[in-house]
């Protein structure tokens, strides 16, 4: 299974890619405001990369529950001293974190290789901005915006429906002219789902897997990781690799995450028990 961004391809078939975040907003929900000097972002950065990060995902705007929509000028100033530095550094692929066709066209002029879209081409302009730059693009599963989704979720099948919505964006994906190689697809824990959705999405992540493009999930410090058992942000680590192993063996071949070093020995251990599997597909 290929992932392609512009010049970078990803082979997912030899290891699950793991997705670095760097947030360069006052407020995410985690590490709002540690990352907002551009030395201090710049040395994230690197960090990330020496833990083993194969590709640095950027954001200028909190998608955390709340928060609200940022404006695209105030994302493009956040990017504006980080992502030419990141994207010259060439160590690793850059994707940038955003809903907005007009930061993501500011972040493809600078070179990023994928956009990471929590709102799956909602953008009217977005899918054919990432189609002309042949950019990777990641389609995420969203309940409403990031102001509204915790807002008492419903689903009757929150697995069906997610997959069934996935399959539908990458169906506009292709009709707009985007290779279907660029595409990963993301179920979107936390984003408009209480805790038990999170789990079922979890446990039965194989649906999503089967629409047939890379399935990226991101439970990184989230608060349903805190369900079973109170836990503040900074105590969800274990937690949190216990969750993106299950995900792993279940099938997800990419994973976004603060803590990368910890998150890449989990991965590893995830994917030699997945590749043990009897008959387990090569792909
Ligand atoms: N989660 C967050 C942000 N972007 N993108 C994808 N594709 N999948 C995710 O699960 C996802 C995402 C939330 O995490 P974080 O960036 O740390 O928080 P904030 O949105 O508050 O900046």
């Amino acid at each position: 299974m290929l992932w392609q961004c512009r010049g970078h391809v990803f082979d997912l078939a030899a290891r699950t890619r793991v997705i670095g975040i760097l947030n360069l907003t006052p407020d995410s929900f985690s590490d709002g405001a540690r990352y907002l000097d551009r030395g201090a972002a710049l040395d994230r950065a690197r960090q990330l990369i020496d833990e083993g990060a194969d590709l640095i995902d950027v954001g200028a705007a909190s998608t955390r529950p709340g928060a609200p929509p940022v404006p695209a000028a105030e994302q493009i100033r956040r990017l504006t001293p980080v992502l030419k530095p990141l994207v010259r550094a060439g160590n690793v692929p850059i994707s940038v974190d955003t809903a907005s066709a007009e930061v993501a066209a500011f972040a493809l002029a600078a070179g990023a290789g994928a956009i990471n879209d929590v709102s799956a081409l909602g953008d009217p302009g977005m899918a054919q901005m990432v189609a002309e730059a042949g950019a990777g693009v990641v389609l995420m599963h969203m309940r409403g915006t990031p102001a509204t989704m915790q807002h008492e979720p419903h689903y009757e099948d929150a697995t069906g429906e997610i997959a069934a919505f996935l399959r539908t964006g990458l169906a506009r994906a292709r009709a707009a002219g985007i290779a279907e190689a660029c595409v990963a697809l993301d179920p979107g824990i936390g984003f408009g789902k209480a805790a038990p959705h999170n789990f079922e999405l979890l446990a039965r992540l194989d649906e999503i897997v089967s629409i047939g493009r890379p399935v990226l999930v991101g439970v990184s410090r989230k608060s349903f990781l805190a369900a079973p058992e109170p836990l503040a942000v900074d105590q969800r680590l274990e937690a949190g690799l216990a969750a993106t192993a299950v995900a792993v063996f279940q099938g997800a071949r990419l994973v976004r995450t603060h803590d990368v070093a910890a998150t890449v020995r989990a991965v590893r251990i995830a994917d030699a028990l997945r590749a043990a599997r009897p008959g387990a597909p090569s792909d």
